[in-house]
């Protein structure tokens, strides 16, 4: 008998694909959008994805009720904490989270990251983190010989487990004897959804139908095996998908030399994590990477944020780059069923790209970023009355 489970056996939960459910959600025409601006530039480019927000919900007829909430580094200086006690709660009845970026230089990293973006993720079960990175025409890639085009791959991170799973602890602190222990948490049912979310990605892409699995399982024995393991009885379910497992350290050369070979990479959350940073690079800048911390199963509010930080070297000085932000408020419609919406966002800023007029310094240009938000929303304007007649 085989020891790998049958389809049956897998312990992974069904995605809803109920037709009427998926109708009743495209005619929604109402969401209510909480959003977290948080620290640094992060507190520029979140409005600026809610004005282009406004103004795709003009132009598609659909009504945007924005809450704004004030957590993030600045507030855990004046409350010790970096949202309320009652925060999950608050966000809890919200139909998706914008967030802008966390990370201040007056408060710890493991502060701003743990007591806002990670509790959100693990709160809502937010277990798939979707991390595209396209090079678009009109963008230069740091490669030679990259073409615009060709580099169209997603990083789907496990965003719930894995090394950021925050178990662990301190002994003997202060001494000379202190250690530090910080465990890796991979369960079957955590990696089992994952690798399934992966594959069905890989179906509905495009017709590369390719998913590359991370892996580290040379040299982590336990973790990166089971790894391995769960994805080789996942890839048997689903033949028509070709299939790679490389190591994490492969995996970032290769992005570097062959990026063009990629289609769906499944990670764990820290390898998917390093990984997401380096396509963003080779793509031509991080302010052009947007990601998803999805709930597939649609039982809590999914958050749609920049890959980028909070950048304090460049925060307040009007520069930064609002295409990340923006284009998470195109995944954002995408997730809430506003396909047309998220498609003009995409395509505005495919345009705006590609004419290299209006561009921030990141992208080699010497733009604001008001002027490139006034740019997406001229086009978007433009494009609208162009359909209309
Ligand atoms: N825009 C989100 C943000 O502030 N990211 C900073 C960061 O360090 N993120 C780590 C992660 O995504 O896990």
């Amino acid at each position: 008998m085989s020891s790998n489970p049958s389809d049956q056996e897998l312990y992974t939960p069904e995605i809803q694909n109920d037709t009427s459910l998926l109708q009743a959600r495209q005619r929604s025409k109402e969401f209510r959008v909480a959003v977290i601006p948080g620290d640094g530039i992060g507190r520029e480019v979140a409005p600026s994805a809610v004005t282009v927000l406004r103004t795709v919900g003009r132009h598609f007829d659909i009504q945007f009720d924005f809450q704004t909430y004030d957590w993030g580094a600045e507030y855990y200086l004046q409350h010790g904490r970096m949202m309320p006690a009652d925060a999950l709660d608050v966000l809890r009845s919200a139909d998706a989270i914008l967030l802008g970026a966390v990370g201040h230089p007056e408060v710890p990293d493991h502060v701003t990251l743990n007591g806002l973006l990670l509790e959100i993720r693990r709160a809502f079960d937010q277990y798939v983190n979707l991390r595209p990175a396209v090079l678009y025409a009109g963008v230069e890639s740091p490669l030679r010989r990259a073409r615009n085009g060709e580099i169209d791959l997603v990083i789907v991170r496990e965003n719930t487990e894995g090394e950021y799973a925050q178990v662990g602890g301190f002994v003997h602190e202060p001494t000379p004897a202190e250690l530090a222990i910080q465990a890796a948490v991979f369960t079957r049912y955590g990696i089992e959804r994952v690798m399934r979310f992966s594959f069905e990605l890989a179906l509905e892409r495009n017709e590369k139908r390719r998913v590359t699995s991370i892996t580290k399982s040379n040299a982590q024995g336990y973790s990166m095996v089971l790894w391995d393991r769960i994805f080789n009885e996942i890839k048997a379910l689903y033949p028509q998908v070709e299939t790679e497992s490389i190591l994490v350290d492969a995996a970032a050369m290769k992005l570097i030399q062959r990026p063009e070979s990629f289609d769906v990479i499944v990670a764990s959350n820290l390898f998917g994590d390093i990984l997401s940073d380096v396509a963003a690079a080779v793509t031509g800048s991080i302010g052009l990477a947007p990601s998803g911390n999805i709930d597939p199963l649609r039982r809590f509010p999914s958050m749609f944020e920049p890959v980028h930080g909070s950048a304090p070297d460049i925060a307040g000085r009007g520069i930064a780059n609002p295409l990340a932000a923006i284009m998470a408020a195109a995944m954002m419609l995408r997730h809430l069923e506003k396909r047309e919406g998220a498609e003009a966002i995409e395509k505005a800023v495919e345009q705006l790209l590609g004419e290299q007029r209006v561009r921030t310094p990141d992208l080699g240009g010497n733009s604001s970023m008001d002027a490139v938000v006034d740019e997406v929303i001229q086009i978007l304007d433009m494009k609208n009355i162009s359909s209309s007649v």
